[in-house]
């Protein structure tokens, strides 16, 4: 889409020179800015009140070293980041991601995407995001521990359950939370939801490890419905096969779909059968295994290394569940060949540009990432409210609250798309609802 509002053609400029050598943050504030512009032309008083200035700036950066000792006594460091983006309707709120490819432009672009994200769940949370290059693949329990607690030994200075809560991401699951959270509480002697996705024996939220997948197909089976399909005996195929993937692929098949796919790094496993999920769990919540090791117990299935071929495999439904950028022009324009008529995006910014294009041009039901991935943080805050009140609620409460939170997203973005002009165009929707929101609050709070 071509910008045609001159002062945001200039924003971006800006945008793009203050942010060289990081792509996948320009391509996110990007989308959002194009999206924005029928709102901006309606709204000079964002404009004068320097909300587009303010809301493409986080508020504050940290990147700090992080040293560890491994297990043969060698010094390893790593870099740690912060990136507290915005706090106009709470406080900081986002997860921390574990992985070699983490720098400062991946942890802005999703920063950036979490504000909007947040504010979409109607909680009161702002936008943050953190992360390090540390990859916890081929790490003893002992090394993470210790990664983790030096990680926190900074962090806790910038963090507190008003200030800016963290919660997992991308190799950050239970294992890391916990280690985290022990040495928060040690170093600050206190215990507070500090942190979310937490254990459930320490202030953790039934339902919180479920939330991202579950809630992802709730904000599919809503965007399905309202244009008369359901998941009943639609083939889908998930990328990715880790907590998001995992309890996508789980109520997907509850609601009457087949999962015929699920990928790691390295591959793909295609079975047409539909996938034994109590297989993959073990392998990868218990045994941190690949999951090329499937095939060696399902002789109808197959293993393919590589990533990208996932996306030649017939399907109705995509739900692309591992990371940005994994679907690209190429792939996207196979899927729509193949017959694919919906994508939903569990994953932070899966789709390029070139493959949203393709979803849009061709009529696809597209359910972007910022509104479809918002159950997780959603249940983050229900964890919130929890440990603020000391109370604990029931895993049916919880998820019932979430399905709520998601039917309500959805509405939000169908409703903005079409008061703008552009029905069942779900991400302008979700970019607009969600902006504003915050740039209410930011207008209101003055310029800070
Ligand atoms: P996990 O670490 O549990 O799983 C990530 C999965 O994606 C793994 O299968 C991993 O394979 C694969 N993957 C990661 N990086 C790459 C890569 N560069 N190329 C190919 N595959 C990759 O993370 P989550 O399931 O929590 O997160 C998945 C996505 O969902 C991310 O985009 C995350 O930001 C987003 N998300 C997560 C939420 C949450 O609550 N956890 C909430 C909202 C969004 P391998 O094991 O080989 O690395
Ligand atoms: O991208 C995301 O929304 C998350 N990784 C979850 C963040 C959170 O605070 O639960």
């Amino acid at each position: 889409m071509a910008l045609k509002n001159t002062y945001l053609i200039e924003l971006l400029e800006t945008v793009k020179k203050r942010n060289q050598g990081e792509p996948e943050f320009i391509q996110a504030v990007t989308e959002v800015i194009e999206t924005l512009e029928p709102v901006i032309d309606k709204r000079p008083d964002f404009v004068e009140a320097g909300v587009m200035e303010r809301i493409v700036e986080p508020e504050r950066q940290i990147i700090f070293r992080v040293p560890w000792v491994d297990d043969n006594g060698k010094v390893q460091v790593n870099r740690g980041f912060r990136v507290q983006f915005n706090s106009a309707i709470g406080p900081y709120k986002g997860g921390i991601r574990l992985h070699p490819s983490v720098y400062i432009g991946i942890i802005k672009f999703l920063g950036f995407e979490q504000v909007f994200k947040n504010s979409l769940t109607t909680l009161p949370m702002g936008g943050g995001k953190g992360g390090s290059d540390f990859d916890p693949k081929g790490k003893s329990d002992g090394e993470v521990m210790r990664f983790c607690q030096s990680f926190m030994t900074e962090l806790s200075k910038h963090i507190g359950a008003d200030t800016d809560v963290p919660a997992g991401d991308i190799g950050t699951g239970a294992r890391e939370v916990g280690y985290m959270f022990g040495q928060y509480k040690r170093l600050r002697n206190e215990f507070t939801g500090v942190l979310t996705g937490k254990g459930l024996t320490y202030g953790g939220s039934l339902a919180r490890k479920e939330a991202t997948g579950y809630g992802l197909c709730y904000f599919t089976n809503e965007m399905l419905k309202a244009n008369g399909k359901s998941f009943e005996g639609k083939t889908v195929v998930v990328s990715g096969s880790g907590n998001v993937a995992i309890y996508a692929t789980e109520k997907a098949t509850e609601l009457g779909a087949k999962v015929v796919a699920l990928s790691d790094s390295n591959g793909y496993i295609y079975d047409p059968d539909g996938i034994d999920l109590a297989c993959v769990k073990q392998l990868k919540e218990v045994e941190r295994k690949r999951i090329k090791e499937y095939v060696a117990t399902h002789p109808n299935a197959t293993y393919t290394e590589g990533c990208k071929g996932i996306w030649t495999i017939k399907c109705d439904i995509a739900l692309p569940c591992a990371t940005q950028n994994e679907i690209d022009g190429e792939s996207a324009e196979i899927l729509v060949k193949n017959g694919c008529w919906c994508v939903s995006e569990g994953a932070n910014m899966p789709s390029t540009p070139e493959a949203i294009n393709t979803y849009l041009s061709n009529g696809l039901l597209y359910g972007p990432a910022k509104a479809a991935n918002a159950g997780g943080v959603a249940t983050s805050g229900l964890e919130m409210s929890q440990n603020s009140e000391r109370l604990s609620w029931s895993f049916e409460e919880v998820d019932a609250k979430l399905h709520g939170i998601m039917v309500s997203i959805f509405k939000a973005c169908d409703d903005a798309a079409r008061e703008y002009g552009m029905e069942g165009n779900y991400m302008a929707g979700a970019n607009i609802a969600g902006f504003l929101k915050v740039a209410e609050a930011m207008k209101a709070q003055g310029c800070v």
